[in-house]
């Protein structure tokens, strides 16, 4: 591929007239639509969550892509502790990435393989569910019962409350249509509506025009791409998709010096409620919530939130913050 013609600004209207749609994104829409209704009439507040990477395919026929980093910790670990709290959650990721409830036993760290044993079914139960043939059944290690039953336990009652709607995207074109079609569908909810905006987004894309049909050659040697900028979103979920929505983004730098002053040009440029910074290597230890603040000299306010000893995962910490003040907000304060 060369780099014949020049990186373009696109909005997001050129943006989206000129990129395609998911294939799903009808079905994806209705479902949204009725989860908002029952929220709404459940008087619920309802946050989007958003989690995992995008992917940016080189070619039309994709057998490469682009990818960005992120396991979907945040997201997932976020959106428990925001159904403990009262929350319904739409839980937007990317496939593959880590899910409430289920992220607690993944393939990597935790596989459930190794905490379940195979036993004798129980003679006097004939009939007993998961028995073979051969009088085997499957059974829970007794030093995974406590863990597993407690996690269940969760997921079973939200599943039986209908708290939460999980949606998935692959690529960056998946995940913006779909999240202005979600924040659209949000729109009425008002106030009650959070966007918690943990994904990792790409920068960057490549326009379906510019794209190789077929998978690109090794013949050249090198390969050069350009890609162009992905339109800055924030701006229209913040004034025309959901403009009364508790917009809260990230911020993931690496080199720590950067996270204030981008965080603050984010908030400048976009005058969403919060940005929350995170350095890479810091990001479970600590996280900082940058907001506006027009009685401080420097015009923002900063506030650190770092993992209490003997907590595990900061997120518990950084969602109580977070409802304390999406409440304030919602009761127009
Ligand atoms: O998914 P994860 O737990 O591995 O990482 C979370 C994160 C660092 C992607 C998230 O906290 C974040 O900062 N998201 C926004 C990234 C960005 O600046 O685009």
């Amino acid at each position: 591929m060369s780099n014949a013609s020049q990186p373009t600004v696109f909005s997001a209207e050129q943006y989206f007239r000129m990129q395609p749609a998911p294939a799903t994104l009808d079905q994806d829409v209705a479902k949204v639509r009725a989860f908002v209704t029952r929220q709404k009439k459940d008087g619920r507040p309802v946050v989007l969550v958003t989690s995992g990477g995008t992917t940016v395919p080189l070619e039309r026929n994709v057998v490469r892509f682009l990818d960005n980093f992120s396991a979907g910790t945040r997201g997932a670990t976020s959106a428990e502790y925001f159904l403990q709290a009262g929350y319904a959650v739409i839980f937007m990721h990317r496939q593959f990435s880590l899910q409430p409830f289920s992220r607690h036993f993944s393939h990597s760290t935790n596989p459930f393989l190794d905490f379940l044993e195979i036993g004798p079914s129980n003679p006097m139960s004939p009939i007993e569910p998961g028995s073979s043939d051969d009088g085997e059944t499957v059974k829970v290690l007794p030093s995974m019962r406590r863990e597993l039953l407690s996690v269940l336990r969760q997921y079973h009652a939200v599943q039986r409350a209908g708290t939460m709607l999980t949606l998935s995207f692959v690529t960056v074109d998946d995940y913006l249509f779909m999240l202005r079609a979600v924040a659209q569908e949000m729109e009425p909810l008002g106030r009650t509506a959070m966007f918690y905006l943990a994904a990792a987004v790409s920068d960057f894309f490549l326009p379906t025009q510019k794209m190789a049909e077929h998978k690109i050659q090794s013949g050249k040697g090198s390969l050069q791409i350009e890609m162009d900028q992905v339109p800055k979103i924030l701006k229209p979920l913040r004034d025309d998709w959901a403009s009364e929505g508790f917009i809260v983004s990230f911020k993931l730098e690496t080199d720590p010096n950067l996270l204030i002053p981008k965080a603050r040009q984010a908030l400048e440029r976009y005058d969403h409620k919060l940005v929350i910074g995170n350095d890479l290597n810091r990001r479970k230890f600590e996280v900082v919530f940058v907001e506006k603040d027009p009685t401080s000299k420097s015009g923002y306010q900063e506030s650190w939130v770092r993992l209490p000893e003997g907590k595990q995962e900061i997120e518990e910490e950084m969602i109580k913050k977070l409802v304390e003040m999406h409440e304030q907000y919602m009761h127009g304060r």
